[in-house]
């Protein structure tokens, strides 16, 4: 046994309490059943599955301002941020199964503790930006960004089980990608922080060869760092992955999703991911289920170095005849 490239840590969140709609807490297992740890068995890595979190029923958890569930989404989070500041700590690359965008406050924020210059790409039909206060929803799926965000803190209420987080980055330490769906609100932020995002517009119009150049150009130019993941398979267009949530229309091809997740492995900087949305409770029936949990495990081995050019690490001579 030859020794490994990286070391993979899998972790999985059955989460879904930052959004209405119930079975995005199965996806770590659908994923998993999906084949994922194999897959990543077979790349130049060796894999530490880590299981699922187990989150605690919260009795009473009323809403504050229009925020839903904020201490049970809170306390989700403050135990995720934790295991992943442990397994970043012990060297491995993580990777987090979710459960809802959430999920990112505590996924971030552990993997900043280890990695405090990190930067983030979020690729995503929705900014997931908004404040308590320009939240349309009330749902913390759509706004796990605006924790993390040092400029937007002073926008930020003191919400019930949110005590312990404090914002990681700097609004030029974050290019989003995928975006279609954007409330006014977030749109004000985006333009006003002066974020790096592309659009799909922007997607047809550049091609997501140069979308990728720019990113890292605006992330890595002055100096390398640690990228952390963040993918909604909801950025992917619905025929793709029709299993989730929040579903927008005209989204990413399966080429350009995995032309994403190839550049990023081949920066050789990925420190830590996000899956999130996959919900196998909405698929209209198993196959569609089944296609979006497979998309997952293509995106996950793609970050992790599966090409579609091939690789050979465990051949070095062509075999002679015997
Ligand atoms: N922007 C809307 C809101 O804040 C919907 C965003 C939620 N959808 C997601 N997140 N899947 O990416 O409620
Ligand atoms: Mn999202
Ligand atoms: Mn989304
Ligand atoms: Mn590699």
């Amino acid at each position: 046994q030859q020794s490994r490239a990286q070391s993979v840590a899998v972790l999985g969140a059955p989460f879904s309490r930052g959004q209405k709609r119930r079975g995005v807490e199965h996806g770590p297992k659908f994923i998993r059943d999906a084949g994922l740890i194999e897959r990543l068995s077979g790349l130049d890595c060796t894999v530490h599955d880590f299981g699922d979190l187990s989150f605690h029923r919260l009795e009473k958890d009323e809403p504050y301002m229009d925020v839903k569930f904020p201490r049970t989404v809170g306390a989700a989070n403050k135990m995720l941020s934790g295991a992943v500041s442990r397994a970043v700590g012990a060297g491995h690359t993580l990777v987090m199964l979710g459960g809802d965008h959430s999920l990112a406050i505590g996924s971030v924020s552990g993997h900043a503790e280890q990695c405090p210059d990190l930067c983030l790409i979020w690729v995503d039909a929705h900014a997931d930006v908004n404040t308590p206060e320009t939240s349309p929803s009330g749902n913390l799926h759509g706004q796990p960004v605006a924790f993390m965000l040092k400029e937007l803190q002073d926008k930020m209420p003191d919400i019930p089980g949110f005590s312990w987080t404090k914002p990681v980055l700097s609004s030029r330490d974050l290019v989003y990608i995928g975006l279609r769906d954007v409330d006014p609100g977030e749109h004000h932020i985006l333009k006003n922080l002066g974020i790096q995002y592309f659009t799909m517009r922007d997607i047809d119009r550049l091609g997501i060869q140069r979308v990728m150049e720019v990113t890292f150009d605006h992330l890595l130019a002055r100096k390398q760092r640690p990228i952390h993941l963040s993918f909604d398979i909801d950025a992917f267009d619905p025929s793709l992955a029709p299993a989730t949530g929040t579903p927008v229309n005209g989204g990413l091809t399966y080429r350009e999703g995995i032309y994403i997740t190839e550049e990023i492995h081949n920066t050789g900087l990925l420190s830590a991911m996000d899956l999130v949305e996959v919900n196998p409770v909405l698929g209209a029936n198993r196959e569609a289920v089944e296609a979006t949990a497979s998309l997952a495990v293509d995106v996950i081995a793609s970050s992790l170095g599966q090409t579609r050019e091939g690789a050979h690490v465990s051949i070095d001579e062509i075999p002679p005849v015997k």
